[in-house]
Order: structure tokens, then C-alpha cells, then sequence
């Protein structure tokens, strides 16, 4: 995921602002979306540029993790 699309990630779901986090949780499971190419004033990820649903060249060693800020210094964390 680029820079820029943290902030959308924590747009779309009401919050302020985001950031990668440098120490990332890496995921399991079905990786859904790749190259994912956002200006960052996009509503939605899914407005972003991406590869196809489920077609992806990635491993989860690639997962980042991306916190939200809530307000303030608190910030929610997704993993
Ligand atoms: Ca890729």
C-alpha cells in the first residue's frame, strides 16, 4: 500500500487522518486487493486504482498496518 493510502483507508471508515505504522501485524487468509495506486482524496479504497479482485502477486510479508487518528493523540490501529 502507498503512502497515500492510509489516509483513505481511515477516511472511509469516519476517522481523521492515518499513517503506516513501521512494525506491522501480517495477516492470513485470502489477499484481496494489489497495486493499489490512491491520489489520497479518493472517498473509498476501492475508488483507488487496483489490480482485479483477488489478483495479486503478494506474500502477507508485505502486509502493513495502518493507524487512524481518533482525535487528539489516540488513534485506532488496523491491522
Ligand atoms: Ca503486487
Amino acid at each position: 500500500m502507498l503512502q497515500c493510502s492510509n489516509s483513505v483507508v481511515c477516511r472511509m471508515l469516519g476517522y481523521a487522518n492515518g499513517e503506516v505504522m513501521t512494525t506491522s501485524i501480517h495477516g492470513t487468509g485470502t489477499i484481496w486487493l494489489d497495486n493499489v495506486h490512491c491520489t489520497g482524496r479518493e472517498a473509498t479504497l476501492t475508488a483507488c486504482s487496483h489490480n482485479s479482485w483477488g489478483s495479486h502477486d503478494c506474500g502477507h510479508g508485505e502486509d502493513v498496518s495502518v493507524r487512524c487518528r481518533t482525535g487528539g493523540q489516540q488513534y485506532v490501529v488496523l491491522r
